[in-house]
């Protein structure tokens, strides 16, 4: 086993990666670029060297100060993990030269998979089943149209050079072939310098299933099952499970086998991924293969029991597969159920734009101890969080917004839907718009949760995933008022003399709280009133009118009462915006308290007005009186609610200008009020 690794990447597969290193003994040496100085993988590393400026092309892209790296620090091996350098061919050949072992496949692997039309042609030669079309180096027009009517229509016009679904056209009759042939080549040509193309039969509504596969040095090679990765958004994974829904035995086994037989095809060593698109009637077509650990492994490694970082270290370093060499396929069994969420910075009210920002406040679902599965096998927690950022950390947009990855597993598909929902529920983001409500939605998707996934889902259950922003419910309001009423009580205002807002014991006291929320471009004010009673609160919003009582405060966390009902949310302050996350939905809402601001423009000349017009019933304080800022001046009545004006700052009241029942009108001024000068 190696005694040193360099981690050539950064985030959660870095510290993924790390994790497994430390548990084998094996030291770890980070590289991070300026934005990830302060970076969780760097801290997770024995070692770390800086590459460079924030960019990827001066930083993690830079091979040559990579291998440098690795040089310097005697790291006898190199992990790339996935994207980056993690499918580069001279980066791998570099590593082999420099004497540095790549962890990962041959380089000539890597160059047979990285191109369309070598990888079909040597499937085709190796058997694996290819989506009926013409793949061939035959560029003339009319001999594609032929190969076209030959398919049969709907076809697909794929750019050879493409790839993520870039440079695809739909073709249903044979008279619109020629035109989007011409549309395709030119695309093709401007986006990939490359104008080949290939055609194929269009697959309606087809699956991504993808089959991990893992080859040593000595021949052996095995599948690790499937992974369902149908529920994508614009080409982007969403979601991930292991097995896949409704997948026989004897197809797992078919796609397996294929699966083998494309990865000994190109003489294959390490992680790989076989990926298929599968017809409705659950036929299976090779689409491509990734010479990398994927983003979606945890799922295997859920089912499975297995660790296939350590599989790549141990097969990187020489070793056999870790299974018997009698039976190595026959040692490998599925457990239960395994579904993977990844949650990005994106706001998928602006069509998933990636966010940028600081992480305020993180609280992820806290991993759930080890299971046992029916047969004894030593299973993973039922819930892992693979993060690459901590609270505090900036997501930087140098990079892919990913924040974490939420894995669960259960016995059943069931099991494990209701544990990510309640993962879900737990993860609680303040800082930057994430996916997290978004993933929520699916998650309780009808079909999402009948197992009935196709490569339109998201698509498909638009209207159900991205509902247009209505009222906000009473119960979001109700939390959020009493997180004010909460902070304010913290802040020592319990004296009601003293409170801003002019508690009176003889007489029923209301004050309105305003909030804005915003979606999008929609934005929504939600005016709630809140009578203090002399045993808890009269909660009032829209038509809603009832008791509201606090029952506990910790930290984010406000149990209360709201009517009959009981509420326990975290509700996490930021500034003027709160955040209320409650059974798995997160309301953001901005406070808009008029009072809080009254005469905070006027500080400076002393005088205090009236916010709108009204009449005084109380005044605290006589002429000449030194008071603190905060301290409770006045009491007016306006709009059948009591409102203080407190002192904006430290000071000395020169003159009271009205008296007790005077009436007053908006921007009267009420008290003549001499700032004192700090010291
Ligand atoms: C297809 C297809 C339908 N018919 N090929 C999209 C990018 C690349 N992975 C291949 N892709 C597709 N190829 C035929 N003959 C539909 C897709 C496709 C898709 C495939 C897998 C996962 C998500 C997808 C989303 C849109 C289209």
């Amino acid at each position: 086993m190696f005694n040193k690794i360099l981690i050539a990447n950064r985030g959660e597969i870095a510290c993924r990666v790390a994790a497994t290193a430390r548990r084998l003994g094996v030291r770890t040496v980070a590289v991070y670029s300026d934005a990830d100085a302060s970076a969780r993988h760097v801290a997770r590393c024995d070692e770390a060297v800086r590459l460079g400026p924030a960019p990827a092309r001066d930083s993690y892209l830079r091979g040559d100060l990579i291998l440098a790296a690795a040089k310097a620090t005697g790291a006898e091996a190199v992990h790339p993990g996935y994207g980056f350098l993690s499918e580069n061919e001279l980066f791998a050949q570099a590593c082999a030269a420099a004497g540095i072992a790549f962890i990962g496949p041959p380089p000539a692997a890597i160059r047979a998979m990285g191109s369309k039309s070598e990888a079909k042609a040597l499937m085709d030669k190796a058997g694996v089943p290819l989506v009926p079309g013409y793949h061939g180096a035959e560029q003339d027009a009319a001999f594609l149209q032929r190969e076209a009517d030959r398919i049969g229509y709907p076809v697909l016009i794929k750019a050879s050079a493409g790839g993520g679904g870039k440079g695809m056209r739909v073709v249903s009759a044979s008279a619109d072939f020629a035109a989007a042939l011409a549309s395709c080549q030119r695309e093709a040509a401007a986006s990939f310098g490359d104008d080949r193309v290939l055609v194929e039969k269009y697959l309606e509504r087809p699956r991504h299933i993808e089959i991990q596969v893992f080859a040593d040095a000595h021949g052996g090679c095995v599948y690790l099952f499937e992974r369902d990765c149908s529920v994508q958004r614009r080409h982007q994974k969403v979601i991930e499970e292991a097995p896949a829904p409704g997948m026989g035995v004897d197809r797992r086994r078919a796609m397996g086998e294929a699966a083998v037989a494309a990865a000994r095809a190109v003489h294959y060593q390490g992680a790989g991924t076989v990926e298929f698109i599968v017809a409705p009637d659950g036929t299976f077509y090779f689409m491509e293969m990734n010479t990398r650990l994927q983003v979606e492994h945890p799922v295997t490694e859920m089912i499975t029991g297995h660790d296939l970082v350590e599989w790549q270290l141990r097969v990187a370093c020489g070793e056999p597969l870790p299974l018997p060499a009698s039976d190595p396929q026959g040692a490998l069994r599925i457990h239960g159920h395994a579904i993977e969420a990844r949650i990005y910075a994106e706001n998928p009210d602006k069509g998933f734009l990636p966010a940028i920002g600081t992480l305020r406040h993180m609280a992820l679902p806290a991993a759930v101890e080890f299971r046992r599965s029916a047969d004894g096998a030593p299973l993973p927690a039922a819930v892992r969080i693979d993060a690459g950022v901590r609270a505090g950390d900036t997501i930087s947009p140098n990079y892919d917004p990913m924040i974490a990855k939420l894995i669960v597993w259960g016995d059943s598909r069931e099991q494990a839907l209701a544990r990510m929902r309640v993962a879900l529920a737990d993860t609680h983001i303040v800082g930057l718009a994430t996916n997290v409500d978004f993933l929520s939605r699916l998650l309780h998707n009808p079909s999402f949760s009948r197992g009935q996934l196709d490569t339109g889902l998201i698509e498909r259950e638009r209207a159900a995933l991205f509902p247009a922003h209505g009222a906000v419910p009473h119960e979001m309001l109700a939390l959020a008022v009493a997180r004010v009423v909460a902070d304010e009580r913290a802040a020592g205002n319990g004296d009601p003399w003293q409170s801003r807002h002019g508690w009176r014991l003889n007489t029923l006291y209301t004050r309105t709280l305003t909030f804005k929320s915003q979606s999008g471009e929609h934005f929504g004010v939600h005016d709630v009133t809140l009578e203090y009673g002399r045993d808890g609160f009269t909660f009032e919003h829209g038509s809603l009118r009832t008791a509201l009582a606090i029952d506990a405060v910790q930290g984010s966390r406000l149990s209360l009462r709201l009517g009959d009902r009981r509420l326990a949310a975290d509700v996490v302050r930021d500034g003027d915006d709160l955040h209320v996350f409650l059974n798995g939905r997160h309301q953001a809402l901005a406070v808009v308290d008029v009072i809080a601001h009254a005469g905070e423009g006027e500080a400076t000349e002393g005088r205090m007005t009236a916010p709108m017009p009204g009449k005084v019933i109380a005044v605290h304080v006589a002429p000449g009186a030194r008071v603190t800022q905060g301290t409770a001046l006045l009491v007016m009545e306006a709009m059948k609610m009591e409102h203080s004006i407190v002192a904006p700052a430290d000071g000395v009241v020169e003159e009271i200008l009205y008296g007790v029942g005077d009436q007053v009108d908006e921007g009267a001024a009420l008290v003549a009020f001499t700032v004192a000068v700090p010291a």
